[in-house]
């Protein structure tokens, strides 16, 4: 029988690159939506919008115990990836609040529905590199010590808790990745990366004439999400459940995230980039490198992309968008 899994944040980032690897090894894929996404698939579902078929949806929210519930009681599953979250750190110091909420609470309701219903079905959580905060030690691996610089990180930390508790107090296969970043085409407009890619193609073609940026000097460990997901998918399928780093090892700064960009557009980033403290976050994460030699060795898995090709990529596909939609705008536009 084919195995089935549950995504929560199907239509992110990550959710609509894992549907397509898991449909391509013959799962049966299920996702869980927002209804207000449901009612608006052509703004909300852009990144699955070629999946539609062969997805089935479920409307819940990770705000609502009961609608988590209803769909796990609907539907036998396999294995479950719990992506979605309130997933923007500066958004996090805004509203600490709702990002908390989202991400604790929601993570524990999909444990205690799973628990209640299925406790068979393997469950990954996403942790994120964003635990080990103002860093012990570097690089970063399972063993190092947490020590968190936002509430979203500090809400990863409990969602990570909360995922070996019920590992260790219930005997449930559940465990946790600690992905570091991991960018793509699909990345969402605010992330730094995307920041950067869309505003490169909006100066080539004359749509914009600077970017503003906050700290430069950031460094993160930046893989591709078509090889973060693959990792994923290894994880649950070990005999014993337990948590991975996943990372390339290699660190590179925003500044430097930017020469690139801009250069693969023939621009040089000196003319256009200028800092505007508004971007600098209240509390600040200087260096990211993970050291995901644990998940090479037991997993076998190994990043494929390379940071250039990652941030060539990146231009490309959003010159492509830009130049694609102009054309639309001008074959649509009422004759003069
Ligand atoms: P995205 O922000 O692209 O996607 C987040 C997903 O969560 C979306 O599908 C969103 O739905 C859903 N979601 C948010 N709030 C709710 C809610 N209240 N109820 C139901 N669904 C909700 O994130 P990524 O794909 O980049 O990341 C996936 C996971 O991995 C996240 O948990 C993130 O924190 C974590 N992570 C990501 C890393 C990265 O570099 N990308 C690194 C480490 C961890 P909608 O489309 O309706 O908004
Ligand atoms: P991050 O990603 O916080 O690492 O979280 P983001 O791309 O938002 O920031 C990376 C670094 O760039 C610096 N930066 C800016 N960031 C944004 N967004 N906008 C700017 O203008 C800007 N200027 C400089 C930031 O200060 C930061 O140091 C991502 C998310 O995907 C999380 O969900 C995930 O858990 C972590 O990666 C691992």
């Amino acid at each position: 029988m084919a195995k089935s899994a549950l995504i929560t944040g199907i239509t992110g980032q990550d959710g609509s690159y894992l549907a397509e690897h898991l449909l391509s090894l013959g799962y049966e894929v299920h996702g869980i939506v927002r209804r207000v996404a449901l009612e608006d698939p052509e703004r909300r579902f852009t990144r699955i919008a070629h999946l539609l078929d062969r997805v089935q949806l479920h409307a819940g929210s990770l705000e609502s115990y009961p609608s988590i519930f209803s769909v796990i009681s609907r539907h036998q599953f396999t294995e479950c990836y719990h992506l979605a979250a309130q997933s923007f750190v500066a958004e996090s110091f805004q509203d600490g609040f709702s990002t908390m909420n989202i991400n604790i609470n929601g993570t524990h309701y999909v444990l205690a529905a799973l628990k209640e219903l299925q406790p068979e079905c393997r469950l990954y959580f996403a942790g994120s590199s964003e635990m080990f905060g103002k860093v012990q030690e570097t690089p970063q691996r399972e063993t190092s010590p947490f020590h968190p610089r936002s509430p979203y990180g500090i809400s990863k930390v409990a969602g990570f808790e909360l995922t070996r508790n019920y590992r260790e107090a219930f005997g449930m296969y559940c465990l946790s990745g600690i992905l570091f970043n991991h960018e793509s085409p699909r990345r969402g407009f605010e992330f730094v990366t995307r920041k950067i890619t869309s505003t490169v193609a909006r100066i080539k073609l004359g749509l914009a004439s600077e970017l503003k940026l906050g700290n430069l000097q950031a460094k993160r460990d930046w893989g591709h999400a078509e090889d973060y997901v693959h990792a994923m998918h290894l994880m649950l399928q070990q005999p014993e459940p337990d948590d991975y780093v996943i990372a390339t090892g290699e660190t590179h700064s925003v500044e430097e995230f930017c020469e690139v960009a801009f250069a693969v557009a023939g621009l040089n980033y000196h003319d256009y980039v200028k800092v505007d403290e508004i971007f600098y976050r209240p509390a600040e994460i200087d260096l990211l490198i993970g050291d995901a030699s644990k998940a090479r060795k037991v997993l076998g898995w190994k990043p494929r992309h390379v940071f250039s090709e990652l941030v060539e990529e990146m231009v490309h596909a959003d010159l492509d968008l830009l130049a694609g939609k102009r054309q639309t705008q001008a074959s649509t536009a009422p004759a003069a």
